[in-house]
């Protein structure tokens, strides 16, 4: 028997016909239904469905033998019992910091400066190698907002098309990595359930080159 823990969300959109071509069907329609386990076509195949932070915590603790999470994710969790096996060229979008749009930055080696993020590690590292001293906020969603009331001087978030940090009087300022999502796997079900893992994470990757044979491995420019 094989688990793997799937994000749900805009992932999720991306992680299914993926599945599909590798010959992995759920039983039902995951989309529209509210149960967060799923048997597939294969009788050694299951499927959770879970947030994305929650994913490498199954996959670490051995509950799920294979995931899907966001390099984001992973960045920001670390890889502790955790090999990325593959790049799925899905749900790509980037880490960036970004402020007020025109807000001059403040000399962070001086002053400390605020910052909002749900990536706190992330944001911490990143910081902290440019010598910039910062004072970490933790958010849970809309993150955009911070800035604009007064909460931080700048927001660590992933950006796809910018639309949402424009919409909300903000601009990106610094990259901070390329993400996209990956399929990882528990260390110790990769040796115990080799011939399990090896063949669907085959599969996956077959089906990743077969969707996407000009892109894959490359930035699509955004
Ligand atoms: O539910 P949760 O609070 O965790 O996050 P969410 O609802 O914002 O995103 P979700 O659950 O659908 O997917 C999260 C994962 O998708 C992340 O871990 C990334 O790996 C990946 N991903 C890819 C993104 C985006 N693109 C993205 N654009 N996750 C979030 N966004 C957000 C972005 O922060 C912005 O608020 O979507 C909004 C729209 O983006 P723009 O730049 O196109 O306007
Ligand atoms: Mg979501």
């Amino acid at each position: 028997m094989i688990t793997i823990a799937l994000t749900k969300g805009r992932i999720l959109a991306e992680t299914l016909p993926l599945l599909d071509a590798a010959g992995i069907h759920p039983n039902e329609d995951i989309n529209s239904s509210r149960k967060l386990v799923f048997e597939t076509n294969e009788e050694s195949v299951r499927l959770l469905v879970l947030r994305g932070a929650d994913v490498t915590t199954y996959v670490r603790h051995g509950i799920a033998d294979l995931g899907v999470a966001g390099k984001d994710m992973l960045m920001e969790y670390g890889l502790t019992d955790i090999y990325e096996l593959l790049d799925l060229n899905i749900a790509r979008c980037r880490l960036m910091t970004a402020a007020p749009v025109g807000q001059r930055r403040i000399d962070g080696k001086r002053q400390r400066i605020s910052v909002a993020s749900k990536f706190t590690n992330i944001a911490r590292q990143f910081y902290e190698e440019k010598g910039v001293n910062v004072e970490l906020i933790k958010l849970y969603g809309a993150l955009e907002l911070a800035p604009i009331v007064g909460l931080a001087d700048e927001i660590v978030d992933v950006v796809d098309t910018g639309n949402t940090l424009t919409a909300n009087g903000l601009e990106p300022r610094e990259l901070i990595a390329h993400v996209s999502s990956r399929l990882i796997a528990n260390k110790a079900a990769l040796k115990v359930k080799y011939e399990l893992v090896r063949h669907w994470s085959d599969k996956i990757g077959d089906a990743v080159r077969a969707q996407q044979p000009a892109a894959a491995g490359t930035d699509r420019g955004r």
